[in-house]
């Protein structure tokens, strides 16, 4: 109580850490209000890297996410963390011994820590968590961490709300390798083997090796230890290079006019509206559709998009959408490249493109 609305804006734009909480707990419970805070948050969002870590529960994600906090930190950034799954609390890296040093993380106001419980009946992303990753944004953190349980659903969904995804397999998975099979390897940005001092680890390290070449962009695989500190620094460099990366290409975004991708994006949306009125089932209930980052120095100019089946979804829905999004890119005057459609998999991948035209 106390603070009003514009109190709350003030005070999470001034990255105040009383009211970055207080409008936190009001995401959860009041979405009305937080989208109202939001929208004259606006000019301050969009700055942070959002870290996304997803696998299933036990699979070591909170202590792993305690570990990288830390060494985050120690490179001078502001990081806040989001833990959808609030039964494992981020330690601070409580089990790594002397290798690396964990000091206090909240002593500086650099780090910020919250859980949020969850509601959705899959054990997801509730709905909150992106409002949550928006507010710190605007509160100035310059990475936020977001972990959550993985089931089917809130695996696409963090994909949906992370710039960088990194997906925790554990060692002694077994069957649920067919879990990963239907779609998150392809999700994934990077796939960490996690609990790398256990004896099940280099098998697991196989069996992703294994499943790997099957998809024509399979991420790198880290197998990290956060008992012994095996991996991290090597999984922390490779997360910072495609934090400075997609930075760069933000800015570029926004200093270089680039006519054909505002409108291409434009077309994207025209096809998804087009795609709900043609198909006789809701193609976004059974189906997650996710544009792509353009790849670091990509010089493509075209959409990628991917197309991966929901718990509630099926192969024939891919299969029809895969059809009318090539009929709607012909309508269009669009290029519409599929460049992996794996249909047992449950994943397409395209790419939209305006064709090029001599002038
Ligand atoms: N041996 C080993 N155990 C780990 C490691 N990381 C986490 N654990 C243990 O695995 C269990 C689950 O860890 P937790 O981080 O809560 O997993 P989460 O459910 O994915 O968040 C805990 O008992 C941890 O102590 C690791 O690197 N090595
Ligand atoms: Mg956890």
């Amino acid at each position: 109580m106390g603070l009003s609305l514009d109190d709350l804006v003030l005070g999470v734009a001034a990255g105040e850490r009383p009211a970055l909480a207080r409008a936190l707990s009001l995401a959860e419970r009041d979405p009305t209000s937080a989208a109202e805070i939001l929208s004259r948050l606006a000019p301050h969002l969009g700055r942070t890297h959002v870290i996304g870590i997803t696998g299933p529960p036990g699979a070591g994600k909170s202590t792993l996410v305690g570990v990288m906090l830390q060494q985050l930190l120690d490179t001078g950034r502001s990081v806040a963390v989001l833990a959808v799954d609030p039964s494992s609390p981020v330690t601070g890296g409580a089990l790594l011994g002397d290798r690396f040093r964990i000091g206090e993380p909240a002593a500086d106001g650099r780090s910020f820590i919250r859980s949020t419980a969850t509601r959705g009946s899959l054990g997801g992303v509730t709905s909150a968590a992106r409002p949550m990753v928006d507010l710190m944004d605007a509160a100035g953190f310059d990475l936020v961490v977001v972990e959550t349980v993985g089931t089917g659903q809130s695996e696409i969904d963090i994909a949906e709300l992370a710039d960088s995804l990194l997906v925790a397999f554990p060692p002694g998975l077994g069957d649920e390798m067919q879990a990963i099979k239907a779609g998150i390897l392809e999700l994934a940005d990077l796939l960490v083997v996690t609990k790398s001092d256990m004896a099940g680890a280099a098998l697991a390290c196989q069996a992703l090796r294994a499943v790997a070449p099957l998809w024509r962009n399979a991420p790198p695989i880290h197998a990290v230890s956060a008992l012994t500190g095996e991996g991290i620094a090597g999984l922390i460099e490779a997360l910072l290079a495609r934090v400075e990366t997609s930075r760069q290409t933000v800015r570029h975004a926004s200093h270089v006019a680039e006519p054909a991708r505002p409108s291409l994006v434009e077309d994207y949306e025209q096809i998804r509206r087009e795609l709900r009125l043609r198909l006789p089932f809701d193609p976004e209930a059974g189906l997650s559709l996710r544009l792509l980052q353009p790849e670091p120095g990509a010089r493509m100019s075209g959409l990628q998009l991917v197309v991966s089946v929901r718990p509630d979804g099926n192969a024939f829905q891919l299969g029809a959408v895969a059809g009318a999004l090539i009929v709607l890119a012909a309508e269009m005057d669009l290029s519409c490249t599929v460049r992996d459609l794996d249909l047992a998999g449950g994943v397409m991948r395209l790419l939209l493109d305006r064709p090029a035209r001599d002038t």
